[in-house]
């Protein structure tokens, strides 16, 4: 039987929320047989978009599609040099639409391949957040009135930074609730140790409106010194978190060993991670709980999967990264693996936006606080790509990329 191989590869950019998501699309020699990935590295779309239309797509091309395994592989070793997240990215698109390729020849949804579901849907959490403490306690009921159990607090944006931000837009002026030095440079200025300060206050309020009926998150992002991370975490210790993330950046992961010895709060880390490197001492060393890995930036599926089974024999639990810079496919792929791995935690959910279900098609249902996949081949998922194009993705760097301390250093957020 003459094998099916990869006719073509191209990337499909698109903005229906106005941040860029990239969908790669594989064609096969069989007509009408085709798969869709999300190869989304938001802040550098079209750069993803390139490579996978000037770079892998070609050397791709008459590939077998059963071959995933080797795929990958090949694909990492054919740059020499370690991918870095936007290879992986396009990596990522071309390895999720031939998970989809393969679900379709078997007529079974992805997760069926791998083993099975363990669970009919997957719990989701949602990101409450509020300039005072009452929008957020309102944001939060809003949620559990809409059937959510697990809500992530933030007061003002990451690291407070949203306080005061009318005069803190595109670094007309530094933050008023921030004393800086004259001529300080544009920026998003945050006081770091205002905003330890008030995490645990946060806390304290949510948890006196809503008890223990609800479980807690947090998304420290990396905006604390070591110190006063590890500050940070024996200050929440009595809120009884559900995870704390990120509290530290990749750069400074070894102190994450003196977290665990001296806290027992439960750490999600890993969105930012590229390289086994970085994940492997913190399973193996059960210095974490939930992995935070964000698909597209590893790979894709074929290393998730890996990185799942990994973490089952250390006690993490997965919590991929699925925020709004992730496509409703990348969503779908990371809802699949939560419904088959054992050890599941928790999926991330911004909510679809207003124009992404006229551009992605097979979008998972949402009730009363869980995701259902939708049961068909492979994803299950259609991309409408004369909607996509209605809305074009511009190279873009989100506010994201230029975070300064008080005194105008700049912080790796
Ligand atoms: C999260 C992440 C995101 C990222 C953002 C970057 O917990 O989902 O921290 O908020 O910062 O997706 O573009
Ligand atoms: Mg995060």
């Amino acid at each position: 039987m003459t094998p099916i191989t990869i006719r073509s590869v191209r990337s499909i950019v698109t903005a229906p929320e106005g941040r860029p998501l990239v969908v790669v699309r594989v064609d096969t020699s069989e007509p009408d047989l085709y798969g869709l990935g999300c190869g989304t590295f938001t802040q550098r779309a079209l750069t993803v978009a390139h490579a996978v239309d000037t770079y892998l797509g070609p050397w791709a091309q008459g590939r077998r599609v059963d071959d995933i395994e080797d795929l990958w592989h090949s694909a990492m070793a054919s740059t020499s040099w370690r991918n870095g997240p936007v290879l992986n990215a396009a990596l990522s698109g071309v390895d999720m639409a031939l998970w989809d390729i393969k679900g379709k020849l078997a007529g079974m949804p992805c997760y069926s391949l791998w083993g099975g579901k363990s669970r009919e849907a997957a719990a989701v959490y949602r990101h409450a957040d509020g300039e005072s403490l009452d929008e957020l306690v309102d944001n939060v009921a809003r949620f559990v009135d809409e059937g959510y159990r697990f809500i992530r607090c933030q007061w003002g944006g990451y690291g407070g930074m949203a306080l005061g931000a009318s005069e803190t837009t595109a670094g007309r002026f530094p933050n008023p609730l921030v004393r800086s030095p004259d001529g300080s440079r544009p920026g998003e200025y945050f006081d770091p140790y205002t905003y330890r300060r008030r995490v645990p206050r946060m806390l304290e309020r949510v948890r006196a409106e809503f008890g223990t009926s609800i479980e807690l998150l947090h998304d420290v992002h990396e905006r604390l010194s070591p110190i006063d991370a590890l500050r940070l975490a024996k200050d929440v210790e009595p809120f009884d978190l559900f995870f704390l993330e990120d509290l530290l950046p990749p750069e400074q992961i070894e102190w994450l060993r003196l977290v665990r010895e001296q806290t027992t709060v439960p750490i999600a880390i890993s969105e930012l991670f590229t390289h086994p490197l970085e994940w492997l001492p913190l399973i193996t060393q059960r210095w974490i709980d939930f992995i935070r890995i964000h698909i597209s930036q590893i790979g894709g599926v074929t290393p998730a999967l890996k990185v799942a089974r990994l973490c089952e024999w250390h006690g993490v639990r997965t919590a991929w990264q699925d925020p709004k810079d992730v496509s409703p496919i990348g969503h779908m792929a990371n809802l699949h693996l939560e419904v088959h791995a054992h050890n599941f935690g928790i999926h991330e959910w911004g909510g679809w936006g207003e124009n992404a279900p006229e551009v992605f098609h097979g979008l998972p249902d949402v009730r009363d606080g869980y995701m259902y996949p939708n049961g068909s081949p492979g994803w299950g998922m259609e991309i409408d790509e004369d909607a996509a194009a209605h809305f074009p993705a511009t190279a873009q760097t989100l506010a994201i990329s230029d975070i300064r301390l008080p005194d105008g250093t700049s912080v790796w957020p």
